[in-house]
């Protein structure tokens, strides 16, 4: 096992980490940008090291401070934690020259789940079923007009190299093909530096439902069940939950063999998680592989009463896992409180926390790094902390939700918590009928009044 664990991130994941590592008796190494100097993750890693300026190109997604830290510290491991570098293949391919380990898969595997094209390519000669579309990029207009009408308008544009609804379309009649094309191809060019595209069908009205997996060294791999992600806000996800409250048994246990069967075809090693698509029919297709732990995990772990981030120590460090089968026997809810202001088209709103009292009781778990009289740093996310619930049934992880929100104290900042009272009073969350396209609706009720 590690003796001592580098965390390549900052935040409530940080803190996540270090959890777990205590437990496991694993010491500890948090680094940290000068805007982090009074975080919670620095106070509680056993080393701290500074490694650059705010600018997250200058700390955080610097690597070769990253690795001078993990060096100067003799840490034998990295956890990257998510987003900054936990899908970085060159991150994960230097930690192996530098006989660190990096805790998630190799450079191979995240390269191949970061292409598009490649991870749909790959999952088609795997069996898992994805969206109709075309085989490979398009390059020429005429091409893709012809194909998109083969397919049947309307039709999706995707950037190969893409990711959060970027350089993505919708199109619904062949007029509009050259326009959007050319937009779309533009738009992933800018933000990715490559434009290829490729065309799939548009599946209408889907659920976001993802399955989580683990996959160990030895070619073992498990899933633990499903979690709906569909209620989300220009591709950022609010609230997640598990089970999905579309998906029964008989579904479960295909999306769930078919999440084993893609992680198998790349050999999967690490904890990770397969996206998909579900129409109405329940019909569902593959979207995306993601190779890290992921914002949400917690609802898994509570239904499921499993440490992912042990789990992602453990494999990384040779243990095999134990191959079981895992279904949800209780009901979660996270909810993410966000330093943002649900009134004024969630602008971040960074600054003091002047008073905070988290809620407490059977039920509730919080994952913060905040305290009263911190100072949230306008340089990062905005995510502060977020609150799950757990309970026998649906039902009741919502009223636990609903009395957990209503004890969060949270000041000197607007935050996501009255978005999230108003969400758990609504008819068709609460009868768990919503798509991705629920929030494009949802209309927020002026605040009530205090006095
Ligand atoms: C789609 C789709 C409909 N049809 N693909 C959004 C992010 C990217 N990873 C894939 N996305 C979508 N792909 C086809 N063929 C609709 C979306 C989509 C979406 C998916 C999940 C959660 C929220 C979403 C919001 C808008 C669009």
């Amino acid at each position: 096992m590690f003796k001592k664990i580098l965390i390549a991130n900052r935040g409530e994941i940080a803190m996540r980490v270090i959890r777990t590592c205590k437990e496991m008796g694993i010491k500890t190494v948090a680094v940290y940008s000068t805007a982090d100097k009074e975080s919670l993750h620095v106070r509680f890693a056993d080393e701290a090291v500074c490694i650059g300026p705010p600018a997250s190109a200058d700390s955080y997604l610097n690597i070769p401070k990253i690795m001078a830290a993990a060096e100067i510290t003799n840490a034998d491991a990295i956890h990257p934690g998510y987003g900054f570098l936990a899908e970085n293949a060159s991150f994960s391919e230097i930690c192996e020259e530098y006989n660190i380990k990096f805790i998630g898969p190799g450079p191979e595997m995240i390269r191949k789940m970061g292409d598009k094209i490649t991870a749909k390519e790959t999952m088609i000669e795997a069996g898992v079923p994805v969206v109709p579309g075309s085989e490979g990029l398009i390059t020429d207009i005429a091409a893709g007009k012809k194909l998109a009408k083969k397919i049947g308008y309307p039709v999706m544009l995707k950037a190969t190299a893409g990711g959060g609804g970027k350089g993505m379309r919708r199109v619904f009649a062949e007029k509009d093909f050259e326009k959007e094309f050319r937009s779309a191809q533009k738009e992933a060019k800018a933000s990715f530096g490559n434009d290829g595209i490729y065309i799939e069908k548009l599946i209408e009205e889907p659920r976001h439902i993802e399955i989580q997996i683990a996959g160990d060294q030895y070619g073992n791999v498990c899933h633990l069940s499903e979690r709906d992600c569909s209620i989300q806000r220009r591709h950022q996800k609010l609230v997640e939950e598990c089970p999905s409250p579309f998906v029964d048994q008989a579904l479960r246990e295909k999306m769930g063999n078919s999440a084993i069967k893609a992680a198998e075809a790349i050999n999967y090693e690490g904890v990770g998680t397969v996206e998909f698509l579900v129409d109405k029919n329940k019909d569902y297709y593959f979207m995306e592989m993601n190779t890290r732990i992921q914002v949400e995990h917690p609802v898994t772990e509570e239904v499921i009463d499993y440490d992912l981030i042990k789990e992602q120590i453990k494999i990384a460090a040779g243990i095999p896992i134990t191959g079981r089968e895992y279904f949800p026997r209780l009901h979660a809810i996270e909810v993410r409180i966000n330093a943002e202001d649900p009134y004024n088209d969630f602008r971040p709103s960074p600054g003091v926390i002047t008073e905070l009292h988290t809620p407490k009781g059977h039920g509730v778990r919080v994952d913060t790094h905040v305290y009263g009289g911190y100072a949230i740093p306008p340089h990062y996310d905005s995510m502060i902390g977020k609150l799950i619930t757990v309970a026998q049934t649906r039902e009741e992880a919502i009223a636990t939700m609903k009395r957990a929100l209503d004890e969060f104290i949270l000041e000197g900042v607007k935050t996501t918590i009255p978005f999230h009272k108003q969400l758990m009073e609504n008819k068709d969350f609460v009868e768990g009928n919503f798509t991705t396209h629920f929030l494009e609706t949802f209309e927020l009720q002026p605040e009530e009044d205090k006095d």
